[in-house]
């Protein structure tokens, strides 16, 4: 029987976007390109063609936007800051019209009582840095530190939570070494350094962070996790799952929590050993406030020795292809509480795409994401009554929006955007999502 499940005092309820997801103005103010306005051009790179140009139109219409925040009941938001918006040319001349806009959205935020957790790096960099090497070259990682200590600068009298990376294993492996996301690189042998640098210029941000805030600063990271399970007790398919868990869970998590590379990560992708510096994985690893997790689906191992599927029967998938595995989330938080006992986690994202229909009326029966939902913040309850610190949630995402490689096909979220029109609509989900904040707990089976 369903029982009511009430959330901490002080639980934050939150939803999360990305710059160049929804913000468009392309050019606008002094914006520089970013490697996404770059690769977007690239034939055949993104769905129809789609592009960052216009997005959700944020940009200009943020006021709105919050306004709808404020309608949900939002405790938080999750946003990113477009790097080359703040630096056009990648380093040096800083463009102050680009900070302004930060500014007046941060000051939106918290005048309707919302609190702003910045990203710093959301996949956007600046074209004039991958020109000089990118991610592959040591100096980005200073050029990212000075970028943050910039935007803290200025923010940081009134923004209190940091996450200087998002997913950077999806910008090593799938920007980088199989190409499927800007920068589009095939440069597999690479992944390492990638890896290496991306993490570096979080511990390099960390301190610069810490030093320009005005109000404690509390900084994390995002990782994209996944629970792995092996697809049936067959010893190939258990055996392959470690493996496998070494890659997706590991690589990432060991570094900043333990200071040192998983062996079997790198061997496992067939890859080199990165050039790492003395003081390097000092960097890496110094304690941060928070872990920030974002979560979408589990990750199933059939190895091809045991003829097993990597599909549950009876599972439900999301118009991503993407298992719908509530469970997992739990399983995950718990584990990585387990493994690495961060301070602080927030699943930073978790949401689902399905086929939206925007009824006349002005409707979105949005059941199917409105029942992830209900299933994921119920296996979120658990995971806190084992105890995860977790402190909080965001969906993904507040709006519909630009999701990558595939365009605006896929709508992941609570508000429905009529891109042609720029009209948003809330969704039963919204709506929903509405009343579990306003009651801090729900109705769990
Ligand atoms: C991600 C990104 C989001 C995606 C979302 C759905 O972190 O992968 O943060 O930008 O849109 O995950 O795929």
């Amino acid at each position: 029987m369903a029982e009511f499940q009430q959330f901490p005092a002080g639980f934050l309820w939150g939803a999360a976007t990305a710059s160049f997801q929804i913000e468009g103005a392309a050019n606008e103010d002094g914006k520089g390109p970013s490697i996404w306005d770059t690769f977007c051009k690239v034939p055949g790179a993104i769905f129809t063609g789609d592009t960052g140009d216009v997005a959700c139109d944020h940009y200009h219409r943020y006021r709105e936007d919050v306004a709808l925040m404020q309608e949900l009941g939002l405790g938080a938001y999750r946003l990113s800051i477009s790097w080359p918006r703040i630096f056009p040319t990648g380093r040096g001349q800083v463009n102050i019209k680009g900070l302004d806009f930060y500014d007046r959205l941060v000051d939106t935020l918290l005048e309707a009582k919302i609190t702003p957790f910045i990203t710093l790096y959301h996949w956007d960099l600046p074209q004039a840095l991958q020109d000089q090497g990118g991610w592959q070259n040591r100096e980005t990682c200073h050029a990212f530190a000075e970028y943050a200590e910039v935007v803290v600068d200025r923010l940081g009298d009134r923004v209190q939570h940091w996450i200087t990376h998002n997913e950077p294993y999806v910008t090593t492996f799938i920007g980088h070494m199989i190409g499927h996301h800007a920068p589009g690189l095939h440069e597999y042998e690479a992944g390492g350094q990638i890896a290496h640098h991306l993490l570096l210029s979080h511990g390099l941000a960390l301190p610069a962070i810490r030093a320009a805030s005005k109000v404690q600063a509390q900084v994390g990271i995002t990782l994209s996790l996944q629970p792995v399970y092996p697809a049936s007790q067959h010893e190939a398919d258990v055996a392959e799952a470690a493996h496998t868990r070494a890659r997706v869970y590991n690589w990432f998590l060991q570094p900043l929590f333990l200071g040192t590379y998983p062996e079997e990560a790198l061997q496992g992708y067939d890859l080199p050993s990165p050039k790492i510096e003395d003081g390097d994985m000092e960097l890496i690893s110094a304690p941060i406030d928070f872990l920030g997790v974002n979560y979408y689906s589990p990750f199933r191992v059939a190895s091809s020795l045991s003829g097993s599927s990597d599909r549950r029967p009876g599972a439900e998938y999301t118009e991503m292809g993407w298992e719908v595995y509530p469970e997992g989330l739990r399983d995950l938080l718990v584990q990585i509480n387990q493994d690495y006992a961060p301070p602080a986690l927030y699943v930073t994202e978790n949401g689902a795409a399905f086929d939206d229909v925007l009824g006349e009326d002005g409707t979105v029966n949005d059941e199917a994401r409105q029942r992830y939902l209900e299933g994921h913040l119920c296996m979120a309850h658990e995971a806190i009554q084992q105890g995860v610190p977790l402190k909080g949630y965001f969906v993904w995402s507040l709006l519909d929006n630009f999701e990558w490689t595939f365009g605006y096909s896929k709508r992941f979220g609570v508000v429905y955007v009529d891109y042609e029109s720029q009209q948003r609509f809330i969704k039963q989900s919204g709506n929903w999502y509405g009343e579990v904040i306003a009651r801090n707990g729900l109705d769990c089976g």
